[in-house]
């Protein structure tokens, strides 16, 4: 039976084995992160792993806002993991950057006095799009059940902006501000739109709040990617083989990874810049170019690919008829969208993304991908839609994509399955409704101005894709007569032309 992973087994690994190369007994925390999902693990958390053997107390106090999983599956390795990078050139880095976690539901006095301590300089987030509690319009939700509780019970919030007010509340009563506040989200603006939702938030309770937290604290735009798939039993069982150790959740990602921040910070920081860190003055291009390129993408994916039967990103970008509407969509469509760049090449950047879609060591689960469907749209496909639309550009593909996301929804809720998103209920509810009618269906999804803001009032729009819904589900029914027919199909020509 292998031995745990933890500080005082870290010596039998191999030496192929990267492992932390600073104190970890005597390194304080000087970051909080806000949801240590795997993304976090594979991505801020190794690049401050790597910053830290330059030195200062930087190592993490991780916030679980929902769950006690991860906690109490890693404080049996005094919060130690392997990351695996899973690419033509595997390596294998154990992370000591996280060096406690706590679980809203029963650590708040010890996650308050981490947010308020002197020595906290970072907060960062990754609470996925759901988590800011955001508008069709990019300002705070004031509707949203969690906004509504915490803006009552400010003491004991439920959402990270609830949180974030009340820690930042304290500090001014303190006398201090000296911490920079980062999203690692894929949300356009991510920086801004957070900054907006917390000085909503604090005005709304204390005006002279809002504007302390205005002049004095900096929530910097990122652009953050690497493509991290969730961690599955069999994964664990190779790393406890690889390693000789007992891992209880290993994380895996593929070998690109990149961050962009911009550099705009309240408080003093680590040395991210020697560790490939790229800081300027504005991220916007190049979190455009992400979220429309590698998450527009992913997206159509997701659901083009589960309508034709597909279980992961390999499979479906493998598929002849799939990979060409991707190539085209990026073509014809996204690409045009970001305009002419002298620094960027844009061609070259949507092709590396196809390349890495076709990394056969990564099992990403289009299922995966397809959470939250409500919350991302807007933000991968539909801010596309409307640029292409002002400049008269085809709309058609993407047009596709939400249509397929439309037939998704109605297919989740005929079969009775719950569908992972904050609106889950009621889609599936607006689909009983309908009988299941997947147009009838489409036609109220798309009048949801919550997800389409003023598309789901923009006629021409709303009739392309309900004649792609129609289009795909004449290939939905006969990929599921004849799956064979999948490798004929032209998606391209068939899901192409006016309505
Ligand atoms: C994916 C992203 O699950 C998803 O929605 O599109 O997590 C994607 O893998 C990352 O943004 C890649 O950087």
């Amino acid at each position: 039976m292998n031995k745990q992973l933890s500080i005082s087994t870290l010596s039998s690994l191999d030496s192929s084995v990267s492992t932390p190369q600073y104190d970890l007994e005597n390194t304080e925390c000087g970051i909080v992160h806000i949801g240590p999902g795997a993304f976090h693990r594979a991505h801020q958390a190794f690049y401050t792993e790597k910053a830290l053997a330059f030195g200062g107390d930087w190592r993490i106090h991780g916030v679980s806002m929902r769950s006690a999983s991860l906690k109490e599956a890693l404080q049996a390795q005094d919060n130690l993991y392997a990351l695996c990078i899973v690419d033509n050139e595997p390596e294998n880095h154990i992370i000591g950057a996280i060096k406690s976690l706590s679980t809203l539901a029963h650590d708040r006095d010890e996650i308050v006095a981490a947010l308020v301590n002197r020595q906290t300089k970072i907060v960062t987030l990754t609470v996925t799009e759901k988590g800011y509690c955001l508008n069709a319009q990019g300002h705070l939700d004031t509707d949203h059940p969690d906004i509504q509780a915490d803006l009552v019970n400010q003491d004991t919030p439920v959402s990270a902006v609830g949180l974030l007010v009340q820690a930042l509340k304290l500090r001014k009563q303190a006398g201090y501000a000296d911490i920079t506040i980062i999203s690692c989200d894929n949300v356009s603006d991510n920086g801004k739109k957070l900054q907006k939702a917390v000085t909503e938030f604090a005005t709304k309770t204390d005006t002279s709040l809002g504007q302390w937290i205005t002049d004095n604290i900096a929530f910097p735009c990122t652009m953050v990617d690497s493509i991290t798939p969730a961690t599955e039993d069999n994964f664990k069982a190779d790393v406890a083989q690889s390693l000789g150790l007992v891992d209880n959740w290993p994380i895996q990602r593929e070998s690109f990874t990149q961050w962009v921040i911009e550099d705009n910070f309240s408080s003093d920081r680590p040395q991210w810049e020697k560790v490939g860190v790229t800081f300027t003055n504005d991220v916007s291009f190049f979190e455009k170019a992400k979220l429309r390129i590698l998450n527009g993408t992913h997206t159509t994916l997701a659901y083009v690919g589960l309508l034709l039967g597909k279980e992961t990103v390999f499979e479906g970008i493998s598929t002849p008829s799939i990979k060409h509407l991707i190539e085209t969509l990026l073509a014809d469509e996204i690409v045009p969208s970001l305009g002419d760049s002298t620094s960027f090449d844009l061609t070259q950047y949507a092709q590396d993304i196809v390349t890495r879609y076709e990394n056969k060591h990564i099992r990403h689960l289009l299922s995966q991908i397809a959470w939250d469907g409500s919350q991302k749209i807007p933000f991968r496909l539909l801010d596309t839609i409307r640029d292409n639309i002002k400049d008269k550009r085809s709309i058609d593909l993407l047009c596709a994509a939400v249509a397929a996301w439309c037939l998704f929804v109605n297919n989740k809720a005929k079969l009775n399955e719950s569908i992972v998103d904050p609106l889950d209920q009621s889609l599936r509810s607006a689909a009983a409704l309908v009988n299941f009618n997947p147009l009838e269906l489409t036609k109220k999804l798309l009048s949801l101005d919550t997800i389409f803001a003023e598309l789901s009032v923009t006629e021409s729009f709303k009739a392309k894709v309900l004649d792609k819904v129609a289009k795909l589900i004449v290939i939905q029914d006969q990929v599921r007569h004849d799956p064979q027919v999948q490798n004929q199909l032209n998606l391209f020509d068939l899901l192409q032309g006016a309505e």
